[in-house]
């Protein structure tokens, strides 16, 4: 049962959509109210499990750390970083007496959890936020109770689960043509390109650059036929420019946010000085969301959205920012000038001026809405969105990827770790830039990376502009990398059931060991994860490791893939150590579960997933099919597969 205590007046996020009993105090924090602030504070027991806070750094369990909750543009950063590029306020404490607790507000949320082993959370915010707490007979059922109160998550078309590829760096349709050709050619499966921001012109939203673009309608129906989607991107910032409409139209309504004289705040981000829309506003998210017309006309069927915490290079009080000189980790608690301007804007809430910093959380996730909510009545099927910037709620309108990540083995680690914290805050299509976005990606990491990725919602290989080029085949030996992608298309009818399943039924699709194995190991356990309700996964996530270290936490079928064929083992419960080869994925199906595999295509308008074969030594499977694009997702497209 979820109770809610109210303090002040907080911002209504969204976040939540089902009604809450309020109670009269908390049940698990004593709070202490001070002048600006309230402190709220919980005894751990020495072996309680912290689970939670989405896209944040550090282990699966989240003690030993602190952790603020204000989206950030950080490229590099590491396991001592305080904020990332989204804000989920919930976490579980398991343990003796499990609960679960939300603190919902669009302002900045300090955590620290048995911080120096002082054997406490402490949760600091301003006077005003929503608190709600929930127990229950676990950290599973209490994660399910949360993804139910805050509502289904987006559900995006079948080919949003093939294989993406991305660069920053892209310009011309020759590029896009090389990527295409690249991955046919070399027979590894693909079914979309995302076009970065050198497709617009001078980066201006909802512009496409018609020297590098002749016709982009044409194209976008061409590379369809071939079975590949083009992605573009979307800013924040507006570019101040007479003649470009969205600017224009956004000046004459008066839909920007607004500088303490009230007049448009001006920040420079890609296109040189822009206004910011302000997203808080339903008629300017009508808007901004109507202007991806402009491309959904021609064709376009997804997007993403970026910069939209938002970044800011500098403005008109501040001068240059953090997001051109990032912040050393030892100097993150300084302030950055970033942060000094989201106290130079305001936006208007209900007919009220609000400083920006006070519901800073909300505004990359309102940008998502906004996009969301239109796409939805300008498309008749089902479409991809994702962004960088988040908060709890956004999850129904769109998917995440968690933002600049760089090319090394900690990255990866990162990714594995923050999967399933990402799935108890609602995002479940989410992922990572598979093969990171700054630094060279060696061959190796690239490997074991998607062989990981084979199992996120969101798989797409995106890197930054002057890396070494990451498109799978640059790289020497492309069985290697036929081998690890074709095992994606092979898994998607258990990736596509799992996910709708999930999505359905308020449930997680990726979980840590420790959800529904309680033995010391699957509770300590940060390398390993259930994908859905069959699968175990321990990728390979050491440099130059020809395999590692698995626990088993019950005996299980393994599964070894090859790119020829699946390989099935019994292998009892216990340690187990295994050799896995870089043309290889290893994963494990649980006992009396089965996966449907199939054939695999060279991309998911050509693949045949009622054509399965049930692995694993389950009888039976409960499998969604539908035709990969309807909006009507529903429990009546689950048939039950049993094994002949
Ligand atoms: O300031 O559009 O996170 O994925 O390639 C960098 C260029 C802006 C940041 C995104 C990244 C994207 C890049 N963008």
């Amino acid at each position: 049962m979820a109770k809610q205590v109210i303090f002040g007046t907080p911002y209504e996020t969204g976040a939540i959509v089902k009604p809450v009993e309020q109670a009269e105090g908390l049940a698990h924090f004593e709070v202490n109210e001070q002048a600006d602030k309230l402190v709220f504070r919980c005894k751990l027991d020495k072996n309680d499990i912290v689970y939670g806070l989405g896209e944040q750094v550090k282990g699966i369990n989240k003690r030993g750390g602190r952790y603020v909750s204000y989206n950030t543009d950080d490229p590099n950063h590491n396991d001592g970083s305080l904020s990332l590029y989204g804000s989920h306020n919930f976490i579980v404490v398991a343990g003796r007496k499990p609960f679960g607790a939300f603190f919902d507000t669009p302002g900045k949320v300090v955590w620290d959890i048995d911080v120096d082993d002082s054997g406490e959370i402490v949760v600091t915010t301003d006077q005003n936020v929503k608190v709600v707490e929930m127990d229950g007979d676990g950290a599973y059922p209490i994660a399910r109770e949360f993804l139910s109160l805050i509502g289904r998550s987006f559900i995006p078309p079948l080919w949003a689960f093939g294989f993406g590829q991305s660069r920053w760096g892209y310009k011309r349709q020759r590029d896009f043509d090389n990527v295409a050709d690249g991955y046919r050619n070399n027979n590894i499966p693909l079914d979309w390109i995302c076009m970065d921001i050198d497709y617009m012109d001078r980066f201006i939203d909802f512009t496409v650059n018609v020297k590098r673009f002749p016709d982009l309608k044409g194209y976008v129906a061409a590379l369809k036929q071939r079975g590949i989607r083009l992605v573009p991107i979307i800013d924040a910032g507006v570019k101040i420019e007479p003649g470009n409409a969205t600017y224009d139209e956004g000046i004459k309504n008066g839909f920007f946010c607004t500088n303490h004289e009230g007049k448009p705040f001006k920040a420079a981000v890609w296109p040189g000085m822009t206004h910011f829309p302000d997203f808080f506003r339903p008629e300017c998210r009508e808007w901004f969301g109507n202007e991806y017309r402009k491309l959904t006309e021609l064709g376009i069927e997804g997007f993403w959205n970026d910069m939209n915490e938002p970044a800011i290079f500098y403005s008109e009080y501040t001068g240059i920012t953090n997001s051109l000189t990032p912040v050393p980790a030892s100097e993150q608690e300084k302030e950055t000038n970033a942060y000094k301007d989201y106290r130079n804007f305001y936006h208007l809430v209900d007919g009220r001026r609000v400083l920006h910093e006070k519901v800073h959380n909300l505004y990359g996730a309102l940008m998502t809405r906004a996009a969301s909510e239109q796409l939805d009545k300008l498309l008749p099927d089902r479409f991809l969105l994702f962004s960088r910037s988040s908060y709890v709620g956004a999850h129904r309108y769109g998917g995440i990827w968690t933002g600049d990540n760089g090319s090394d083995w900690d990255h990866l680690a990162r990714n594995v770790r923050m999967m399933p914290s990402l799935n108890m805050c609602g995002f479940l299509y989410s992922g990572a830039d598979t093969g990171g976005f700054g630094g060279n990606c060696s061959r190796e990491l690239l490997l074991r990376w998607l062989a990981f990725s084979c199992f996120t919602p969101l798989m797409r290989n995106h890197t930054a502009i002057l890396t070494r080029k990451q498109e799978c085949y640059r790289y020497g030996g492309k069985e290697d990398f036929q081998s690890v992608v074709s095992l994606r298309y092979k898994l998607l009818p258990y990736i596509y059931s799992e996910f709708v399943k999930a999505a359905l039924s308020s449930d997680m699709y990726i979980k840590p060991l420790g959800f529904e194995y309680f033995d010391e190991r699957s509770l300590a356990v940060q390398d390993q994860l259930l994908v859905g309700e069959s699968v175990m996964v321990a990728p390979v996530i050491e440099k130059g490791a020809k395999g590692r270290k698995v626990w088993l936490p019950d005996e299980m079928t393994e599964v070894r893939y090859d790119g020829n064929c699946f390989t099935c083992e019994r292998v009892p419960m216990g340690e187990r150590e295994i050799k896995v080869a870089l043309n290889e994925v290893v994963f494990y199906i649980r006992k009396g579960k089965c996966v449907p595999v199939c054939k695999g295509a060279q991309c998911t308008d050509e693949l045949n997933m009622t054509d399965v074969v049930l692995l694993g030594d389950g009888k039976q499977y409960r499998c969604y099919t539908d035709d990969g694009f309807t909006k009507d997702v529903s429990e009546s497209n689950i048939v039950t597969l049993s094994r002949k």
